[in-house]
């Protein structure tokens, strides 16, 4: 009864309201394959990740994983199935310590410390007044916002979910700490189904599948060299 990570979009149309904002989405995601996702802001990407969450229902289709639709999964199971760097990232008015094991209660200090340290974090976060101990969130200090995508890639680090999804992580750091980071990201892919939101070619040429949305509605699809081959949206991208 372990999840495999299966993951299948069956014909899948959303609207919030009477805004269609995906129509007719068909993705197959078997165990392990990466999908890699682009489009302008409002195409719908992080819509894509809601529906696998279980943030919000389709209207018409279906979204399935492990062969069973997510309407039939236990909340609780799916949700541990998925690990998410949201791209907001939510901290909570604790710790760092805390707030990078959060997901995992158990995780020793080491573990942490190594996690942090592939999020490139270890160092601004020891450059802070209490190190690992110090308070961050609404009541604390406040933290840039390429350091919280940093805390929240080392607390993805910690869980070892079979489903990956990567909205927007590494938006807000800098070229060579992404590139830094881009090697704890593949080790974290290894093996598990991962859905990468990305703006930069970089993120996403290694991709299994590249997907470009436009208003909802997935325009393009196909490996790097593919899509390249095609000269449309995604040549265009490469180009700029
Ligand atoms: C897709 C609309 C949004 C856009 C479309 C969250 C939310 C979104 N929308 C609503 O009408 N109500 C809502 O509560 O849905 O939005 P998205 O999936 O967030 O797009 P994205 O992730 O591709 O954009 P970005 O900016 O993260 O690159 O029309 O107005
Ligand atoms: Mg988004």
């Amino acid at each position: 009864d372990k999840v495999r990570g299966d993951v299948l979009f069956d014909n899948v149309t959303f609207k919030y309201e009477d805004n269609v904002v995906l129509q007719d989405i068909d993705i197959d995601a078997p165990a392990g394959k990466k999908v890699a996702i682009m489009g302008a802001t409002g195409a719908g990407k992080t819509s894509i990740v809601n529906l696998i969450c279980r943030f919000y229902d389709p209207q018409k289709g279906r979204v399935l994983v492990d062969n069973v639709d997510v309407r039939d999964w236990d909340l609780k199971t799916l949700r541990r199935s998925v690990s998410v760097v949201m791209q907001e990232t939510f901290l909570f008015s604790d710790t760092i310590a805390n707030n990078i094991a959060y997901g995992k209660d158990d995780a020793s200090m080491d573990e942490i410390i190594a996690a942090a340290k592939a999020a490139c974090a270890h160092d601004f976060i020891m450059e802070m007044p209490e190190g690992y101990d110090t308070v961050v969130g609404e009541r604390g200090v406040g933290l840039s916002g390429g350091q919280k995508q940093r805390i929240a890639i080392a607390r993805a680090l910690l869980v070892s979910a079979p489903i990956l999804i990567l909205d927007d992580a590494t938006s807000s750091v800098d070229m060579e700490t992404e590139h830094k980071i881009q090697q704890a990201l593949k080790r974290l892919m290894a093996g598990r189904t991962t859905f990468i939101i990305a703006h930069r070619i970089s993120a996403v040429k290694d991709a299994d599948e590249i997907i470009i949305l436009e208003n909802g509605r997935i325009v393009e699809r196909g490996t790097h060299d593919q899509l390249l081959k095609l000269r449309g949206v995604y040549y265009d991208i490469f180009r700029d």
